[in-house]
């Protein structure tokens, strides 16, 4: 049932008394790198000030451009002969962000992956494909790691090329997958090309899918189109990368693992914490890690605590499914939208296929919303009654969620372009530099 019963099922106040211990910990190493050494020292701050786990609110917070000022060094706490990896996001403006990790912290976070993928039904038995980019980034790595750790047989199938992701799936047997969601509708398409149905024609079972926001709906989708049963998977590089947090066979909202990071849910206005069950910013701290801790570190993800026990018996608090990030939001007529909103209203409708794309752009002097929509394989057969007819229906779905007015445009499947890693789901060309 557990990858490690001990920690998984810890009473709350066990849990909660780890947290602490660890907490101090965090701060006492974290003092040895230069960035929270002088932070601390003009602030005052030692861990003794901590009793509580409510305590952490009295220290500062730590941003993306934190890391960024303080490149690449500033946060290191440990000589570079401890250090034996680094991640680092690309940085094409700017500096890039970079995480260092020793010995244990690799050790540690193949661990957590390990028992995420334990969670969602993953077994040693299994034949686990990652399709993912190796590199710098890590859901190359990380999950490579993870899936050795829990002794499936892994295949490291790196990102694109869906024929040959396809025969290798068919080659080896493989039963379990972790891709992004926006890729998996593509790799469909090209089973179908092939004459293949993954659900006669692979042993598919287990898709673990993550590293960018997506709505229940997709889930859905994937699930049926393969199959399968889809788990959602959360990480962030600045924690580690994947194994942040990972749906239980429930599917019912994602354990975060609170013995390795300790977390708080904060309106990102007032920085104060929101009542549990209401949705705001996730910020959180290290508890585990030790080349490079972060404390209070702000992801900008918007998401709120399941209250309720898991009826898995975990007693790790779960996250609800990440509604998007802070900087995702756009204002368009006057409303706030988020891109899950318009996903959430295309994938509900059978007759959408598996892309779409929101352009903002200024029309005849009005601030307009264009969204293109693929439909499904048969829908431009010159019927163009239908196709005007399911238009409207689009558009008034997604002007009933949104409360502004789209201009909605059909296009044949395969006609949005498709970048190599996370899908981009806005373009606003308003923004003039
Ligand atoms: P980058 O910042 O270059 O995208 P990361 O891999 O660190 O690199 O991206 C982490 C971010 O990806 C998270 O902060 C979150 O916004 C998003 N993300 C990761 N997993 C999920 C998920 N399961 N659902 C929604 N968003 C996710
Ligand atoms: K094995
Ligand atoms: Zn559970």
């Amino acid at each position: 049932m557990f990858w490690e019963k001990e920690f998984e099922t810890l009473r709350r106040k066990d849990l909660e008394k780890l947290q602490v211990d660890r907490l101090k910990k965090t701060i006492n190493q974290a003092m040895e790198s230069p960035f929270y050494k002088e932070l601390y020292a003009a602030k005052g701050i030692t861990a003794e000030r901590i009793s509580d786990v409510k305590d952490i609110r009295e220290l500062p917070f730590t941003t993306k451009q934190d890391l960024r000022n303080h490149f690449p060094y500033g946060f290191l706490t440990q000589p570079k002969k401890e250090i034996i990896r680094l991640h680092s996001s690309s940085g094409t403006t700017g500096n890039p962000t970079v995480i260092f990790h020793n010995r244990h912290d690799i050790a540690s976070w193949a661990n957590l992956m390990a028992r995420s993928l334990f969670c969602a039904g993953i077994r040693d038995t299994d034949v686990f494909q990652n399709i993912c980019g190796y590199g710098l980034f890590t859901g190359g790595l990380g999950f490579q790691y993870g899936i050795e750790r829990l002794g499936c047989l892994s295949i490291p199938a790196g990102a694109g090329n869906s024929l040959r992701q396809i025969k290798l799936m068919r080659d080896y047997g493989t039963t379990a997958i972790h891709a992004i969601p926006s890729y998996l509708g593509r790799l469909y398409e090209v089973f179908q090309a092939e004459g293949l149905d993954p659900r006669k024609d692979t042993d598919l079972r287990i898709f673990v899918i993550g590293a960018e926001p997506h709505t229940e709906e997709q889930r859905r989708r994937i699930e049926e189109m393969f199959g399968v049963k889809a788990y959602n998977s959360f990480g962030l590089s600045e924690m580690n990368g994947p194994g942040v947090a990972f749906e239980c066979t429930e599917q019912a909202g994602l354990h975060i693992w609170e013995d390795a990071y300790l977390i708080e849910i904060l309106d990102p206005e007032t920085l104060e914490p929101v009542p549990d069950g209401e949705f705001g910013e996730l910020v959180m701290t290290t508890l585990d890690r030790q080349a490079m801790p972060l404390i209070r570190y702000r992801t900008r993800d918007l998401t709120r605590i399941i209250p309720e026990p898991c009826a898995c018996g975990r007693t790790h608090a779960r996250i609800d499914r990440i509604a998007g990030r802070s900087d995702d939001m756009f204002i368009i007529k006057g409303c706030n939208v988020f891109p899950m909103q318009v996903e959430g209203v295309l994938l509900r409708i059978p007759e959408v296929g598996s892309d779409y794309r929101i352009t903002l752009e200024e029309i005849n002097g009005a601030d307009e919303m264009i969204v293109e929509v693929e439909v499904k394989k048969d829908w431009f057969n010159g019927d163009i009654a239908r196709l005007e007819k399911l238009t409207r229906v689009i558009t008034s779905q997604i002007r009933d969620e949104v409360l502004a007015k789209p201009i909605v445009r059909l296009v044949e499947p395969g006609a949005i372009p498709k970048g190599k890693g996370k899908a981009v789901r806005v373009i606003d060309k308003r923004k003039q530099i």
